[in-house]
């Protein structure tokens, strides 16, 4: 196995918040329990576990919309993440957040995109995912603040309460990849076209393959000598082989494409942060949610998928 040694650093992201259901608070512990550090570690890897990022508290703050549910703990989660990923995006290390529902992902990436501006390099963001997550505090009906981190990230307005100023660095809408998606908010399809962002829908996924789909966006990456974060949302995957997530939807990526999309980011050596978010243990069946998002991570990180011993339960 010809595999480059990373050092790996886990980051624990325990927020429910952004979700409409709980049960997120508990994703960290249960890729812990799941073995990811081991599965990692196995594939020649250091992995340190720096335990979990604790909420700031930013103080009273009067939401725009009052239909946004958990506002001030929104700021709070970015805050916290923001300052922790432009931290490990400074120094070698590829940093896993374990999430957490997906308004964490406003921080971590915000983070990373500051780290690799300061390096003068553009972050590309691989969002893999049954929802687009890109409503602004206005366009938003359900309130549910996992719904808007990549409209925050793109650099959309409306946004400045979150890290208290106008964002600096934005990720550029054009070096976004939507992967997996089958849900989208007419507000939110009007924006995406709009900007310019990169959507492959389930559609193009079944008529094309995510091979196909793949390889120009990590043409694109390579050639600008960008990062690429990568945020994995549970609800990517097919409900059937990935129950555990409040948000389900029907005819989602299945076994084999969730690995081929990791064996090939693996094979570019273009990735440099990753995401794991969404993963409700609540609603899991004896763990199997979680252990599949292990095997996907371990796939991102050089394993092959061969034949492996039937598991009894
Ligand atoms: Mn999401």
């Amino acid at each position: 196995m010809n595999v480059v040694r990373r050092e790996i650093v886990l980051v624990g992201a325990p927020v429910n918040d952004g979700a409409g259901q709980k049960g997120c608070v508990m994703g960290p512990d249960a890729y812990r329990t799941a073995g990811l550090g081991e599965t990692l570690k196995a594939l020649g890897h250091s992995v340190t576990d720096h335990g979990n990022v604790r909420l700031v508290h930013p103080g009273n703050v009067a939401p725009p919309n009052p239909v946004l549910r958990n506002y001030e703990t929104y700021i709070g989660w970015t805050r916290a993440l923001h300052a922790k990923a432009a931290d490990l995006g400074s120094s070698p290390v590829f940093p896993i957040y374990l999430g957490g529902d997906h308004s964490m992902a406003a921080g971590t990436v915000s983070g990373q995109a500051r780290a690799a501006a300061a390096q003068g390099r553009p972050l590309f963001v691989l969002w893999l995912d049954a929802h687009s997550d890109f409503h602004t505090l206005d366009s938003t009906a359900s309130g549910n603040l996992h719904g808007t981190p990549l409209a925050f990230l793109c650099g959309l307005s409306g946004f400045d309460d979150l890290l208290g100023a106008p964002l600096e660095h934005p990720v550029s809408p054009e070096n976004v990849e939507i992967m997996g998606v089958r849900s989208v908010d007419d507000a939110e399809r009007e924006m995406l076209i709009g900007l310019g962002v990169g959507v492959s829908d389930m559609r193009r996924i079944d008529e094309s393959g995510v091979g196909t789909l793949l390889t120009p966006f990590l043409d694109r990456v390579r050639e600008a000598n960008g990062l690429l974060h990568v945020s994995l949302d549970v609800d990517f995957l097919d409900p059937e082989i990935a129950p555990a997530v409040g948000t389900t939807v029907p005819g989602g990526a299945t076994f084999r494409e969730a690995h081929l999309v990791m064996e090939m980011l693996h094979d570019s050596g273009l990735v440099t942060s990753l995401d794991l978010v969404e993963l409700n243990p609540f609603l899991d069946e004896r763990g199997k949610t979680a252990r599949l998002m292990v095997d996907l991570t371990g796939s991102l990180f050089g394993r092959r998928v061969f034949d492996r011993p039937t598991r009894s339960f």
